[in-house]
């Protein structure tokens, strides 16, 4: 499915049938992300639901907020499930799925001609008591695995554009995450490029990708995915993509050389993405971020997309949720916050401003 080409079908239809006097008048800027996105790029969301959110004042924006949906639909052409396919939602038991909360979002991509990112199949976190504390054997584990990925990736089959089969597997320091990661830990690093086999059988339409944050820069841990895929994809592996989450701080600076990072995975020959931008900060006490902070980091927002924009297998460009008062950050970064391209009420800050422009200048 490819949304911004029909998006230009229509746009080219509505000119046919404006007559001559249409031709006069220069088009109007786009006002929306996904309208102003150059051809073959999707502009994503993650949609709030499950996680955070399950103790939080708003139960599940998704079925609950329409202006919530409203944005979603208007805004992009891509959606991230936030939660919602993720093991302990979508598998609570080991002979039970729970496709509810997915379907939802697939259907709702589908009717509003949105791409879906598939998030994700092998992950060290959000897995379910039953699998973490289950004493399964190897092979019993390896079936499980398998199991799953055939399941999910199969039932989605040609509606998922990319898949973040593997997340997270090394730490700061690139190594193997063998503790934590149950999978690795039980069935050793093999079970990585299995896991990449077994959905590619499942659906041979879906991009497969490694995801993971701290992976902007040029640094280990990027260094690590970059031996990886080179040594998996000349074994045949089925990894088509490296995608970098991008949860940045103004604290931390700026990833400088981002562009030079996914420029050396796209000369592996690999698909890249940016999957879950936001940009925290640390606000005064009030609780509002500065002027400064805010130009600061629409800048990070601008930056980042024009990464993208520069490396030419950068298809997919997400920012992880919205507005505000729907973000994971505060949960988890207590002193921080205000970390997306929306106030609350849905009003745009420079960050939404700064993306904008980014892609109107993307596509004169
Ligand atoms: O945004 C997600 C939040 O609602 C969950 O509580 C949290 C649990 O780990 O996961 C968050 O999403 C993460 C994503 O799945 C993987 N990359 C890091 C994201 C932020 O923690």
């Amino acid at each position: 499915m490819k949304p911004i080409r029909l998006a230009t079908t229509a746009a080219m239809a509505l000119t046919v049938f404006a007559g001559p006097a249409a031709h006069a008048t220069p088009p109007a800027q786009a006002d929306t992300l996904r309208d102003a996105a150059p051809g073959g790029l999707a502009i994503g969301s993650a949609v709030a639901g499950g996680g955070h959110h399950e103790d939080a004042q708003y139960p599940d924006p998704f079925t609950s907020d329409q202006p919530y949906r409203d944005v979603l639909s208007s805004e992009f052409s891509s959606l991230s499930p936030e939660n919602q396919m993720k093991w302990e939602y979508i598998h609570p038991q080991r002979d039970t799925y729970d496709f509810e909360a997915a379907d939802r979002i697939v259907d709702f991509a589908e009717r509003n001609v949105q791409e879906v990112r598939g998030h994700t199949l092998l992950w060290h976190s959000q897995n379910p008591d039953w699998l973490e504390n289950g004493d399964f054997t190897p092979e019993q584990l390896r079936d499980i695995l398998h199991e799953h990925i055939s399941t999910v990736v199969g039932r989605y089959a040609g509606r998922i554009e990319q898949w973040d089969v593997a997340n997270e597997i090394f730490d700061g320091n690139g190594q193997l995450r063998t503790q934590d990661n149950i999978w690795i830990r039980e069935l050793g690093p093999g079970i990585i490029a299995d896991a990449f086999r077994w959905a590619h059988e499942a659906d041979p339409s879906a991009k497969l990708f490694f995801n993971d944050y701290g992976v902007e820069a040029i640094n280990a841990k990027s260094d690590a995915y970059y031996e990886l895929t080179r040594q998996l994809r000349a074994e045949g592996v089925p990894v088509e993509g490296f995608s970098a989450q991008a949860h940045l701080n103004l604290e931390d600076g700026f990833p400088a050389d981002l562009t030079r990072n996914l420029q050396r995975f796209a000369d592996l020959g690999l698909e890249t993405a940016i999957t879950e931008l936001d940009v925290r900060l640390t606000p005064p006490e009030s609780g509002t971020p500065t002027e400064e902070q805010l130009a600061e980091q629409a800048d990070y927002y601008a930056r980042t997309l024009q990464a993208c924009l520069r490396v030419r297998t950068c298809h997919s460009f997400t920012v992880w949720g919205l507005p505000d008062k729907y973000s994971w950050v505060p949960s988890t970064f207590p002193e921080q916050g205000a970390a997306t391209i929306m106030w609350d009420d849905f009003t745009r800050k420079p960050a939404y401003h700064s993306l904008l422009d980014t892609l109107a200048a993307a596509r004169s």
